[in-house]
């Protein structure tokens, strides 16, 4: 919003988003709150899912491979979960952008990781986070999944 650097009251619109800002704040609140509580759980089980999924990249030769590397692999979705969660509070994809995508792409190919297997993780953490929330609180988180899933294809 700018308005204040130009000096000048806001618009109808600018108030529009302010007030869907302040009415979602419980409901964006509850999610940031389930994705924090749950984390663990939602990491564990997406990585279970991607390697049943993509056995290649926890075998010899894979990019996950071996205790350290699929530790890294389980910490790169832990990452995106709290941005994701980031992003929920803020109500805005912004920190999400800048701090996870940008380049993203270039950075898992110079480190040789499949990007369409991060993906499949990121998919993997949507249907387990979204599994523990009902209604619109699935809506909700599940966007900012496909937002990033959307960014890294
Ligand atoms: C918060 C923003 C942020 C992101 C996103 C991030 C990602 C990130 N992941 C990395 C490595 C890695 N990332 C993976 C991840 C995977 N390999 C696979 O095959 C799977 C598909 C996938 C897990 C879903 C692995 C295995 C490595 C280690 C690669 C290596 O050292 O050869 C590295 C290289 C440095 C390091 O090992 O820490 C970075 C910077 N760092 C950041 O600060």
């Amino acid at each position: 919003m700018n308005a204040d650097a130009e000096a000048r009251y806001l618009s109808p619109g600018e108030l529009d988003r302010i007030k869907s800002f302040v009415t979602s704040g419980d409901r964006r609140l509850r999610v940031a709150q389930t994705l924090t509580d749950s984390r663990e759980r939602i990491v564990k089980q997406a990585g279970d899912q991607l390697f049943q999924k993509r056995p290649d990249v926890v075998s010899p030769g894979g990019n996950a491979y071996g205790e350290e590397m699929t530790a890294t692999c389980l910490r790169d979705l832990d990452y995106y979960l709290r941005l994701i969660t980031y992003g929920v509070v803020a109500g805005d994809v912004t920190p999400i952008e800048e701090i996870g995508l940008v380049g993203v792409r270039e950075m898992y190919k110079s480190l040789g990781t499949p990007v369409d297997a991060v993906v499949e993780g990121v998919r993997a953490m949507k249907n387990a986070a979204t599994g523990m929330m009902a209604g619109e609180d699935a809506a909700e988180a599940g966007s900012y999944f496909d937002y990033v899933i959307g960014a890294m294809q």
